[in-house]
């Protein structure tokens, strides 16, 4: 076959090729670090599962005490397959797929810790299933009627009424009310907060240990030298906090052994 420039054949095989990579560009991203971002009782988003591989990766924020319901409502999807995963993109938390039931397909979830972000990869269930669909997350049980960020009945619960501000800091531990909030720390006990509590040189590194609530995410940072810029913060590693107790958590900071001079720094992520 002659595949000459101005030959038909060529031509109808150029314009297969546009057309092939116009119908396989995605919507929304294939993997955690590339979800789209979800807003509580924002709406709903549209979506496009492109062919029968193709997942769709969402994120949300999570406040403490609170309940969220995800919906994903199918549009030509015959059906659909939605995981719910952790802040870390990697542990998934709850697996539910619409086949043999009604959709919507709803997923709900209580945030009994920290703040936090969920990751939701949407797909369709059956193989080879492709199409259109909607995904929506709302709050279940959202309370703000002092419009503070901060949940009331958590701040009635902790603070015995509505009556503090977000910025205040009725303990004096330097951490906000709303900070305490997201921490789920006390924020009536400068004693409760987030705070690296418990340093244990070894000789293949130092176990850090600092305050942790389950859900928390924290970012942790070393520093040979408080005094001057150099050499600076030095991160060292990040950690999700799975389990409701004990109430802090660990990580070896490899670099600094036992003759070594170190100070540390946690930093809560959300
Ligand atoms: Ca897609
Ligand atoms: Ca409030
Ligand atoms: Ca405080
Ligand atoms: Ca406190």
């Amino acid at each position: 076959m002659n595949f000459g420039r101005n030959n038909r054949a060529w031509r109808l095989a150029v314009a297969g090729c546009l057309f092939a990579c116009r119908v396989l560009a995605d919507d929304h991203g294939d993997a955690a670090v590339a979800a789209t971002a979800l807003v509580p009782d924002g709406g709903a988003v549209a979506g496009v599962i492109n062919d029968d591989v193709d997942k769709d990766w969402f994120s949300f924020s999570t406040l403490p005490w609170v309940g969220y319901s995800i919906t994903v409502a199918t549009g030509t999807l015959w059906d659909s397959e939605a995981d719910l995963y952790a802040s870390d993109g990697a542990t998934c938390q709850r697996a539910t797929n619409s086949a043999g039931w009604a959709t919507p397909l709803t997923v709900a979830w209580s945030n009994s810790g920290a703040r936090t972000k969920r990751h939701l990869e949407i797909g369709g269930f059956a193989e080879f299933t492709t199409g259109t669909y909607s995904v929506a997350v709302a709050r279940l049980n959202w309370v703000d009627a002092d419009g503070d960020g901060m949940f009331d009945p958590w701040e009635v619960e902790m603070l015995g009424s509505t009556n503090q501000p977000a910025g205040g800091d009725p303990d004096n531990d330097g951490f906000p009310n709303i900070d305490e909030y997201y921490l789920q720390t006390d924020p009536d006990d400068a004693d409760s907060g987030l705070f690296v509590v418990r340093l244990t040189p070894a000789a293949t590194g130092t176990v850090v240990r600092w305050d942790a609530a389950q859900n928390g995410t924290y970012r942790l940072w070393s520093s040979t030298n408080l005094s001057s810029a150099a050499p600076g913060w030095t991160f060292f590693g990040e950690k999700t906090k799975f389990d409701a107790s004990p109430a802090w958590d660990e990580l070896v900071d490899p670099a600094a052994t036992n003759a070594r001079r170190q100070f540390y720094r946690v930093e809560f992520t959300y």
